[in-house]
């Protein structure tokens, strides 16, 4: 067993916002991201939300299910798009696992998302309108019901509160026409590579986010994270049942759990229980051997 030094002894105490001699640039619900010269280390924590409130509770590997998910992605996708991937393993020891080395990019101000089922925002555009960023689809779609084919429905990138649809006139009134267009295919090839495979191994992709950068000379990247269950809706293909809600393949047991609790859903979020911590615990690791298995 190796023992870890007290946090305490790593780096001189009383740095606000430094850890391990690295300045945090950014921190998020569950994920932090640091600066090391030029590159970029993202950190991926054991922290869990539900219904956009981060839980007092972590879920254990959580963090490292989610990184090494996205790193075989990357690889997975490499000849698709280029991405910001330095390495795996080239990190402080302490985040070992659940950390990743990239490139400082230059991040486009768009979110990128795909959807190749109907839920979410989605859902909700399509029962208003009967389109989904201004395409129109057939009518008589249900909740979860597969798309003819998947739709490119890029959204603004809010500082905070929600985000909001965009056009394409408005992606590329951002981005340049030539950008825009990149987006759109990268979005929508990755979609569908990520979720044939995922579908060959019983695990349906309802829609993911992606976020793109460019280098200093104008090449297109994949950034962020990709296909995980945070940045996508992963559904069990037996469970899948269009007409009603799915089951997420990840939180299902946190959301059921809660939804039996008389919790406003608004923070500070209750503490999870010992069993539906294993269970979620054990949803992640199934996850992740079940789309990387058998490579
Ligand atoms: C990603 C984020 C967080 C992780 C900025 N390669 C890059 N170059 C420049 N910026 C970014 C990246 Cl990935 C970048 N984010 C989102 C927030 C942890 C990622 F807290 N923000």
């Amino acid at each position: 067993m190796v023992r870890l030094p007290a946090a305490s002894t790593l780096a001189p105490s009383g740095l606000v916002g430094k850890e391990h001699g690295l300045e945090l640039v950014h921190s998020g619900k569950v994920r932090e991201l640091y600066a090391d010269g030029d590159d970029l280390i993202m950190v991926a924590s054991d922290r869990v939300s539900v219904y956009d409130v981060v839980l007092p509770t972590p879920i254990p590997g959580k963090g490292q299910v989610l990184t090494q998910l996205s790193l075989w992605w990357f690889g997975q996708l490499a000849d698709v798009v280029p991405n910001h991937v330095i390495s795996g393993t080239d990190v402080p020891a302490e985040w070992a696992g659940r950390a990743i080395r990239c490139r400082r990019l230059e991040m486009l101000p768009v979110e990128c998302i795909a959807r190749g089922y109907l839920a979410g925002l989605g859902l909700e555009s399509y029962r208003e309108t009967g389109a989904i960023s201004g395409l129109s689809l057939p009518p008589g779609l249900e909740e979860g019901s597969r798309l003819p084919s998947p739709v490119f429905t890029p959204t603004t990138k809010a500082a905070a509160g929600h985000d909001e649809p965009m056009a394409f006139s408005e992606v590329a009134a951002l981005v340049g026409e030539g950008v825009a267009a990149s987006l759109e295919r990268a979005t929508l090839e990755v979609y569908r590579r990520g979720a044939a495979l995922a579908a060959s191994r019983g695990i349906l992709i309802a829609d993911t986010k992606l976020e793109f950068g460019l280098l200093p000379d104008g090449t297109l990247m994949l950034a962020d994270e990709v296909l995980t269950p945070d940045s996508s809706r992963f559904w069990l293909a037996s469970e899948w049942q269009p007409g009603r809600a799915q089951r997420s393949l990840d939180k299902q047991f946190v959301r059921d759990w809660s939804a039996g609790l008389d919790w406003d859903r608004r923070p500070p979020g209750p503490a999870i229980p010992d069993d539906v911590v294993a269970a979620t615990q054990a949803r992640y690791q199934e996850l992740f051997a079940r789309l990387t298995g058998g490579e």
